[in-house]
Formats: C-alpha cells, structure tokens, sequence
C-alpha cells in the first residue's frame, strides 16, 4: 500500500485544496493530511476564519482523505513520514523546494496550484479580517 502524506491550513475549504488533495490520493493508496493548529498557524503568522477543529473534521469528510492528524509544529515532517511510513510527500508548488530535505525518506512531489483561488482572496471578497 502506497502511503501520501500532505499538510495544510485549509482554511476556507476550496477547490484549491480539493484539486491537491484528489491528486495526492491519486499518487497511492492512502493519504494522511495534516491540519494546522490553530497554536501553529500562529506561529505560521495565519489568523483562521475556521477554528483547527472544524477544519479537521471538513478535511477528514473528503472522501480522498483516509487519515487526519494535527500539524502542531514545522519540525513534525521526517518523524511523521517515518511513524506513518509513508511513501510519498505532496505539496502544492507554492512550496516547491521548502521540503526537499524529505527525499532522505521518502518521495517528494510538488503539485502545480489551482489558479485563480485562494482563502486570501476569499477572505478578501467577503471583506473577514
Ligand atoms: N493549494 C493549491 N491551490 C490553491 C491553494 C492551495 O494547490 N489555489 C494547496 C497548497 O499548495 C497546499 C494545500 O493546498 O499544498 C493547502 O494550502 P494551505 O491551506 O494554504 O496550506 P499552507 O498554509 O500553505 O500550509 O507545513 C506546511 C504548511 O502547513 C502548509
């Protein structure tokens, strides 16, 4: 069984992340998504319209998604991928090059971004803070 492991705020759940996590689960067989705290979001500097347990239970509703776990930290990656033993990492290409350090451990993909959507803009268009 091929293991994908992801990260993310998901803020605002949108196709953006819809598109990411579909074609994460399409690279194997099971997709682990880690969430964002809201503790690590600001540390990550983001202030969330959703609280990190809403947001955890949207992501964990998507049929794509087989695992939730909480993303409390930028240095819980290499032990994730080694506890979860997963085969392949994802992220969007807005952070392509930021997490090369897993190859030591597993596969690591970029995905290109959706164009066109983001929360930023939506936060913006609904006029939240
Ligand atoms: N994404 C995308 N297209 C968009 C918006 C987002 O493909 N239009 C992807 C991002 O590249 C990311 C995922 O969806 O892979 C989640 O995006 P965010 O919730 O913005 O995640 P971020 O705040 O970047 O958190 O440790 C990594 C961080 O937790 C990533």
């Amino acid at each position: 069984m091929r293991k994908v492991l992801t990260y993310g705020t998901f803020d605002l759940f949108h196709i953006g992340h819809l598109n990411l996590l579909r074609r994460a689960k399409e690279l194997g067989d099971y997709l682990v998504v880690a969430v964002s705290s809201d503790t690590f979001n600001a540390i990550k500097g983001k202030k969330c319209a959703i609280p990190d347990y809403e947001r955890m239970a949207i992501v964990e509703a998507i049929k794509y998604v087989d695992e939730v776990i909480p993303e409390n930290s930028w240095d819980q990656k290499i032990s994730d991928v080694k506890e979860h033993d997963i085969d392949i990492f994802v992220m969007g290409n807005d952070w392509t090059g930021k997490f090369d350090f897993l190859n030591d451990y597993c596969e690591v993909i970029y995905l290109p971004r959706t164009d066109g959507i983001s929360t930023t803009q939506i936060k913006k268009e609904l006029k939240l803070k």
